[in-house]
């Protein structure tokens, strides 16, 4: 098995079901991967170690997935020298503008790049994950191709009866 290449960290089990759509973006670009749950305020000590540790241990880049307060990929991103991917996961008081704001206002210097709240945001980080490894990459690059022309194809044969 390959080393991964993506660490996927999530802040509670809660968060899995949603993060189960990057998990199959990523399968389907042969992505290498593993996934923990961290929290930024429930396991600081653990997440901060995780986070200085990842580069050694010859991981790229981050998704990292937390709802309401959502802290997490902040942490991350302020000890690593790693990219960071921020999902914003919905939540049931706030709908997950909670999480968005959290992750996406960072200050100047320690940036996080934060896709969408649901659905689209877990599947869309597996995304980015794969182009920016396909600006190295050049069979990654050709799967973006590929990935790309197949949603072209889908749009443009849709019927509408
Ligand atoms: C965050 O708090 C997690 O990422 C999760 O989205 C949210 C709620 O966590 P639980 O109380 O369900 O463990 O840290």
């Amino acid at each position: 098995m390959s080393k991964p290449l993506v660490a996927i960290v999530m802040g509670s089990l809660s968060d899995l079901d949603a993060v189960k759509d990057t998990f199959e973006v990523l399968d389907s670009f042969q992505i290498p991967y593993e996934a923990k749950v961290l929290s930024a305020h429930r396991t600081p000590d653990e997440t901060i170690k995780y986070a200085k540790e990842a580069y050694d241990n010859g991981i790229k880049l981050f998704i990292a997935a937390a709802g309401g307060a959502a802290h997490l990929a902040g942490v991350i991103a302020g000890c690593s020298t790693l990219p960071v991917i921020g999902i914003p996961m919905k939540t049931s008081t706030l709908d997950g503008l909670d999480s968005l704001l959290s992750i996406v206002q960072m200050p100047a210097g320690v940036p996080v790049a934060t896709v969408a709240i649901g659905k689209a945001g877990c599947k869309n980080a597996g995304v980015l994950a794969a182009t920016i490894i396909g600006a190295f990459d050049s069979d990654m690059h050709d799967k973006i191709v590929s990935y790309k022309e197949e949603m072209k194809t889908k749009v443009l044969s849709s019927v509408i009866e």
